[in-house]
């Protein structure tokens, strides 16, 4: 019954021992999330870029990483209008922890699509709802970001257009710089520290975003005071936590090609 179950769930059999078991599950179940909709096929790619980078960081929460995240963490709970944008990959990798951190934080959720169809937008939101969101924004879009060209400027009055900061996990960069250039705080999580998103960000958390969003929900307890997440966000250095996660990348990358010499 396991088997034939499985079978249904997953075009491959995955077995546990097998070395990169979770990596593969992961892959199947976003194969799976494009063959509903929620995920674009272009996703797939994304997610494969996000998953030779996160080879490269050893997959992993690094110690800037998780600097990166108690600063992101200060700084949603310091904000007045905090939001939390969902495209199809953040929803189909982290919809229930995305859904903890904003009842945590009082962030609202907004679905924000690059490849928007009004029934893909209202598939993502229904996702984000089945995960116990409520109010979720993004069906309706009745504001537009200045400074894109895609369909990602289609945003919400209440949500993002008069957010003071968004979470904007997994996506490219003219949408964060876009968003900076409005005056917002942007908090981005990328695996990819070189990426546009990256070096636009207020705040770049380099890390894989199903590790990232549980650590920071793990964090909010812990900055229930005002002084000490003034106290993190005031000496938070972006650019040299971000040049941290590459430094570490680098050393990683001279470990394993001096592996096996000599
Ligand atoms: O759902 P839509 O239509 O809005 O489309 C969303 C995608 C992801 C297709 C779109 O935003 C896109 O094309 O993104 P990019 O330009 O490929 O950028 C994705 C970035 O996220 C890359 O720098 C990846 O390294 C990184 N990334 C991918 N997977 C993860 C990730 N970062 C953190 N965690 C991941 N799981």
């Amino acid at each position: 019954m396991f088997i034939i179950a499985m079978t249904l769930l997953f075009s491959v059999q995955v077995s546990k021992d097998h070395p990169r078991y979770k990596s593969l599950v992961i892959r199947e179940m976003m194969s799976e999330r494009v063959r509903e909709g929620i995920v674009s096929q272009t996703g797939l790619i994304a997610h494969g870029r996000g998953e030779a980078f996160d080879y490269l960081l050893g997959e992993v929460t690094t110690p800037p990483a998780l600097a990166a995240e108690r600063a992101a963490t200060a700084c949603l709970l310091e904000a007045g209008r905090p939001v939390i944008s969902v495209n199809g990959n953040t929803a189909a990798l982290s919809a229930k922890d995305i859904v903890l951190l904003s009842k945590a934080t009082g962030a609202k959720i907004e679905v924000n699509l690059f490849h928007r169809t009004e029934e893909r937008a209202d598939l993502v939101c229904t996702f984000m709802e089945a995960a116990g969101a409520q109010h979720v924004l993004g069906r309706n879009p009745d504001a537009l970001l200045s400074g894109i060209t895609s369909d990602r400027a289609k945003c919400s009055k209440e949500g993002i257009f008069s957010a003071d900061v968004v979470l904007v996990p997994l996506e490219d960069g003219d949408r964060t710089e876009a968003l900076v250039k409005a005056g917002k705080k942007v908090i981005v999580v990328d695996l990819n520290p070189l990426s546009r998103s990256a070096r636009a960000a207020t705040i770049t958390v380099v890390d894989e975003v199903t590790r990232a969003i549980p650590n920071m929900l793990a964090m909010v307890p812990k900055l229930s005071h005002e002084r000490e997440r003034r106290s993190i966000l005031a000496g938070f250095d972006n650019s040299q936590n971000r040049k941290a996660s590459l430094d570490l990348i680098c050393a990683r990358l001279r470990a394993i090609g001096s592996e096996g010499k000599g």
